[in-house]
């Protein structure tokens, strides 16, 4: 007898899933088992059901494709949610199965009952209850195309019981009509004459990029090129933007740096394309500013910024469409100030991370290291914190490495799944996660998956014993440091008891080799890098609300016998 979770996986073979995160248990059972007799697919034994959420995600950010995650009933499930709040915000396309009750038990309070309909609302375009037979295939449908054309996470709530019965009898999926291919957008012609016109106007021109520039690097660079405009980014399009692009100064808001700042606050027009970078604080007002702004989305535009200008389309076939119509600049002096101030830029962060450290690692000279020593199509993760800092400021990019973190949801402990989903998409490619000590431990459990499934992630773990971030911001804040130490074990020796090679470095000498060491493993690795706690990461501008707070903060360290906390600041910040 073919059951409704034959066909479910069926239906997920012609949308062309290769594999599927999960938890098994219970009310999953039948779906797992499907699958298992299926044989296309694979059924990626985890943890956490989180991190399998977060290892679909970035299969799904690294592919293009759907990725699929699932969870059994109660909290099974809702462990996903996490997870999948970052794909939904991340916009890429996952398909959440959240198996459920018995169907003659639901609403009866009964054990592990919650009501995943309402619970995945928030972090999902469709969420829907099959419950019946002949309701299957096309809910599960729906979901798919919605998941892929809407980029983002579709759920699918399924009763044990109800994937166990008999199929109904339904036409076989035709992977042509499940995944329609997305459109090309491009704006009406008065409307890109009218930007033309306000770009022909400017004389200080900044664009600020982010991840919808994906794919458009070449008409980037000729609009840059013809409009001597400087190119800022946002984190989210680092990967697409920053490498062989003359124009580039850098990423503004609070982990960039000063050019990225400044060229966007010094600028007569900005031109925003594919970004919703969120800090209103950081870009232009008033003072006869103009902003126009380019998005496939049109909810996106003018919500960060107010715009004069401001059109629907995909920045690849717009910046095309637009370009014929731009006139060349004739004078390129604000280009060439914010490149000036990008070298200089550029050259005092490289300084940081000299590997001069003086007895301590500062965690500048390990991020670089790792962009040293990786491989040219190298897939990096990163956890939110401070390693997310560095990797923003540290990874080189060269158009073929790809970087994925938490960077619009901002969850803690998102690399190693991350880094588990882009190993199992990219078996032979290098992928490393940069984890922060308490990121990493936050879902440690899946550092077991690496053995268990046979991925050689390396996973660098900056270990400065706190959670650093947030030390930052208590600072910066008046705050006095507080609940933010952690005792860790070594972290080595910890992997090598699991069965991982284990790399501890703790001092700066040893950081080269170590990291030369880990990367050419052929296998796991983990890289215990002890840095310094007390590292100053400086945002672009320093306000003068900031510097209250640190003033606060230094003098009740003072009073409440913490000296020794700012002795350790200055001689591992100004003394170097
Ligand atoms: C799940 C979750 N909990 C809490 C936070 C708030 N938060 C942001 S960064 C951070 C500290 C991260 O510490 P760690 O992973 O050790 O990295 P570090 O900044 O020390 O390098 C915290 C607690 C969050 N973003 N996500
Ligand atoms: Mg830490």
């Amino acid at each position: 007898m073919k059951t409704v979770a034959d066909q479910f996986v069926e239906t997920l073979a012609a949308a062309g899933v290769k594999r599927v995160y999960a938890v098994v248990g219970d009310t999953l059972n039948g779906i797992a088992d499907a699958i298992r007799r299926h044989g296309s697919m694979e059924f990626v034994h985890m943890r956490n059901e989180e991190v399998g959420a977060f290892a679909a995600g970035a299969e799904a950010h690294l592919t293009g494709e759907l990725a699929v995650c699932a969870g059994s009933c109660g909290p099974g499930n809702l462990h996903l949610i996490n997870g999948l709040f970052d794909c939904h915000r991340s916009r890429v396309p996952v398909l959440a199965i959240a198996a459920h009750l018995p169907s003659g038990e639901i609403g009866s309070g009964y054990f592990q009952e919650t009501h995943p309909q309402f619970l995945f609302q928030e972090c999902s375009h469709y969420c829907e209850l099959v419950s019946g037979a002949n309701q299957m295939p096309r809910v599960l449908e729906m979901a798919i195309r919605e998941a892929v054309g809407r980029r983002g996470v579709s759920v699918v709530v399924i009763p044990g019981d109800v994937a166990l019965r008999e199929a109904a009898d339904a036409p076989p999926p035709k992977p042509a009509g499940l995944l329609p291919p997305q459109p090309v957008v491009t704006p009406a012609l008065p409307d890109l004459e009218n930007l033309a016109t306000m770009l022909n106007d400017g004389r200080r021109i900044t664009l600020l990029c982010g991840a919808g520039c994906a794919g458009a690097h070449d008409e980037l660079m000729a609009v840059a090129d013809r409009l001597k405009a400087p190119i800022v980014h946002a984190l989210g399009g680092k990967e697409y933007v920053e490498w062989d692009n003359p124009y580039d100064v850098g990423m503004t808001g609070l982990i960039g740096f000063s050019s990225g700042y400044y060229a966007m606050l010094d600028c007569d027009v900005l031109l925003m394309l594919g970004t919703d970078f969120p800090y209103r604080q950081f870009y232009p007002r008033g003072n006869g500013v103009k902003i126009a702004q380019v998005d496939l989305r049109a909810e996106n535009i003018g919500r960060r910024a107010s715009v004069d200008l401001g059109l629907v389309g995909d920045v690849k076939a717009t910046l095309g469409a637009l370009l014929p119509l731009l006139t060349p600049a004739n004078n390129d002096t604000h280009l060439v100030q914010a490149r000036g101030h990008y070298a200089k830029a550029r050259k005092s962060l490289d300084e940081l991370a000299s590997g001069d450290g003086r007895g301590v690692i500062h965690p500048q000279q390990v991020a670089k290291a790792l962009s040293d020593h990786a491989s040219q199509d190298a897939v990096f993760t990163a956890d939110v914190g401070l390693p997310t800092v560095w990797s923003a400021r540290y990874l080189a990019m060269n158009g073929r490495r790809r970087l994925i973190g938490s960077f619009r949801h901002g969850s803690m402990a998102n690399a190693l799944g991350q880094a588990i989903g882009a190993q199992k998409a990219f078996p032979g490619r290098q992928v490393i996660s940069l984890s922060g000590d308490g990121g990493f431990s936050m879902l440690m459990g899946d550092f077991l998956s690496l053995v268990q499934l046979g991925l050689p992630v390396k996973v660098c773990v900056f270990n400065n014993g706190a959670l650093g971030f947030i030390e930052l911001e208590q600072k910066s804040s008046g705050f006095i440091n507080f609940g933010t130490e952690f005792k860790n074990p070594n972290f080595a020796a910890m992997a090598e008891a699991v069965g991982i090679r284990g790399i501890r470095l703790e001092r700066p000498s040893e950081v080269p080799d170590g990291v030369a060491t880990a990367l050419a493993h052929n296998g796991p690795v983990l890289i215990d890098a002890v840095v310094n706690r007390q590292e100053l990461a400086m945002p672009p501008a320093v306000t003068l609300e900031m510097a209250k707070g640190f003033t606060l903060f230094m003098a009740k360290a003072l009073l409440s016998g913490r000296g020794d906390e700012l002795i350790d600041l200055a001689r591992t910040n100004l003394w170097r």
